[in-house]
C-alpha cells in the first residue's frame, strides 16, 4: 500500500475510534452534578475531510493541509429531539468559526455535521467570531449571539493587538440556515458574552450584557446587566441594568459575564455564568449559578458562594490554562440538565445534573458574605450541627 493508503487508514481509524468511544460517568461526584472520564469534543472529533485532501495526486503523502488546534466554547440546544453544539472551533490560523455537532444521547457520540457556518459578511473590518449562545425564543426563531472581534481602529500605529468587541446575531428557524442581522447596538461601548433570554419581558426582548470600557477590561461596567429591546432586526438596547455586580475578592472580582442562556424552573431561571479572578498566572475563570425571579429575570433571588465548576486535573491545561466556560445547557423533559463546558479554551465537556439538583445548590449553598471570618462561621455551623450525626 501506498503512504497515502495506509496513512489515511490509519487517520480515519484514529477519528472513528474516537467517536465511538463510550463515556463514564465519574462517581460519587459532590452531588450537584456529574464529570464524565473523558471530554465529549476534541479537536480530534473535527471530520477527517474538513482537515485533509483525500486528493491522493494532490496530497500523496497525506498530509493535513488544514488543521485544527482546538473545539470549544459550545451553545448548545436540543432541537426536533436532537442534542445539537455550535462549537467554536479555531483552526492553526487562530480563526475561530462556528460549526455544528449533534450527539444521540447529549453525552456520548458527538459528531460534526455539514459544513462549517459561512457567515454573511456584514462587516469587512471583522476578524473573528466565537462563543455562540442558542436560544429558542418563543418567537419562534432561534437566535445565536455570539462575540464578532475586529482590531482596534483607534489603537496607535503598531499596536497589533488592541481590539474591539460586539455582540453578532443570527437566526435560524431549522439549524441549517442562518440569517445574520445587524449586531447590537448598548450604551457600553464594547460586548462580549451577551445573550438572549428566551421569553418576551414587558413585550421586549431581554439581553444579557457585560458592557466593558475596554477589550479585556470591564472597568466601570460593573457586571452582569439586562436591558431590552423592541426588535432583534435591529437590536438596541438603550439602557442597561446592572443583575449581578463583580465583587472584591470572590470569584468573579475582575470580570463575570453570562453563559448558558437562563432555564426556566418553577422557582425561577437558572443561569449558569462565569466568574474571573486575576492570578500571578494570568485569568482564572471558573463557572458559577445564580437563580433569579420567574417574573423580573433580572433580578437575582438567589446566589451561592462559590464557583460551581472550577478546572480540574486535565482541565487546568491548555491554549488558556486555569479557565473553564460554559455557553450552553439543555434541559430535557425528564428534568435532566446537561451543562456544557469547555476547559482552558481546548476542549468540551459535559457536567450532568437534574433541575432538582441546582435549585437544591442554588438555594442552600451559603451565600460568600465576603470575609474568611464569615466564611469560618459558616464552616463551624456546619461542623456544629453535624456533630449528632456523626
Ligand atoms: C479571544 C477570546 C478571549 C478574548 C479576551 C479574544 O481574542 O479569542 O477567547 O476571550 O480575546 O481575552
Ligand atoms: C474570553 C471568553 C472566552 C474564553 C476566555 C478565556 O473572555 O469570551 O472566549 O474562553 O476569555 O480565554
Amino acid at each position: 500500500m501506498s503512504v497515502f493508503e495506509d496513512r489515511k487508514k490509519a487517520v480515519y481509524k484514529a477519528y472513528n475510534d474516537l467517536i465511538s468511544k463510550k463515556l463514564k460517568k465519574v462517581e460519587p461526584s459532590n452531588g450537584v452534578y456529574y464529570r464524565y472520564d473523558a471530554p465529549i469534543l476534541t479537536e480530534d472529533h473535527v471530520p477527517v475531510h474538513w482537515r485533509y485532501d483525500l486528493n491522493p495526486k494532490t496530497n500523496p503523502l497525506f498530509q493535513e493541509r488544514l488543521g485544527i488546534n482546538a473545539a470549544f466554547n459550545a451553545g448548545a440546544i436540543k432541537f426536533k429531539g436532537e442534542y445539537m453544539m455550535v462549537v467554536r472551533v479555531e483552526g492553526d490560523d487562530r480563526k475561530s468559526f462556528f460549526a455544528t455537532a449533534k450527539s444521540p444521547d447529549g453525552i456520548n457520540h458527538w459528531e460534526f455535521v455539514g459544513e462549517p457556518l459561512l457567515l454573511e459578511d456584514v462587516d469587512s473590518m471583522e476578524t473573528n467570531v466565537y462563543d455562540m449562545r442558542l436560544t429558542a425564543h418563543e418567537d419562534g426563531y432561534i437566535y445565536g449571539i455570539f462575540c464578532a472581534e475586529s482590531h482596534d481602529p483607534d489603537a496607535p500605529e503598531g499596536d497589533t493587538s488592541r481590539a474591539v468587541a460586539a455582540a453578532g446575531i443570527v437566526r435560524t428557524k431549522d439549524m441549517e440556515n442562518w440569517e445574520r442581522l445587524p449586531n447590537l447596538k448598548t450604551p457600553g461601548p464594547q460586548q462580549r458574552n451577551v445573550l438572549l433570554h428566551p421569553e418576551f419581558y414587558k413585550g421586549q426582548y431581554l439581553l444579557y450584557t457585560r458592557p466593558q470600557d475596554g477589550f479585556i477590561s470591564t472597568g466601570s461596567g460593573g457586571g452582569v446587566c439586562w436591558g431590552l429591546s423592541d426588535s432583534m432586526d435591529n437590536a438596541h438596547i438603550k439602557e442597561e441594568n446592572l443583575m449581578d455586580p463583580k465583587v472584591y475578592h470572590t470569584i468573579k472580582e475582575v470580570k463575570n459575564g453570562g453563559g448558558a442562556v437562563p432555564i426556566k424552573t418553577k422557582e425561577g431561571w437558572l443561569h449558569i455564568m462565569h466568574g474571573v479572578r486575576n492570578t500571578a498566572a494570568g485569568l482564572r475563570y471558573v463557572i458559577y449559578a445564580v437563580l433569579s425571579d420567574l417574573n423580573e429575570p433580572g433580578k437575582v433571588i438567589a446566589s451561592p458562594g462559590g464557583h460551581f465548576i472550577a478546572p480540574k486535573g486535565i482541565e487546568r491545561i491548555g491554549d488558556v490554562s486555569n479557565v473553564v466556560f460554559c455557553n450552553g445547557a439543555i434541559l430535557d423533559d425528564d428534568g435532566r440538565l446537561l451543562i456544557y463546558y469547555a476547559s482552558s479554551d481546548t476542549r468540551m465537556h459535559v457536567a450532568e445534573t437534574s433541575i432538582e439538583q441546582m435549585l437544591d445548590y442554588v438555594k442552600n449553598t451559603p451565600k460568600d458574605r465576603l470575609r474568611s471570618r464569615t466564611s469560618v462561621e459558616d464552616r463551624i455551623s456546619l461542623i456544629r450541627n453535624n456533630k449528632e450525626f456523626l
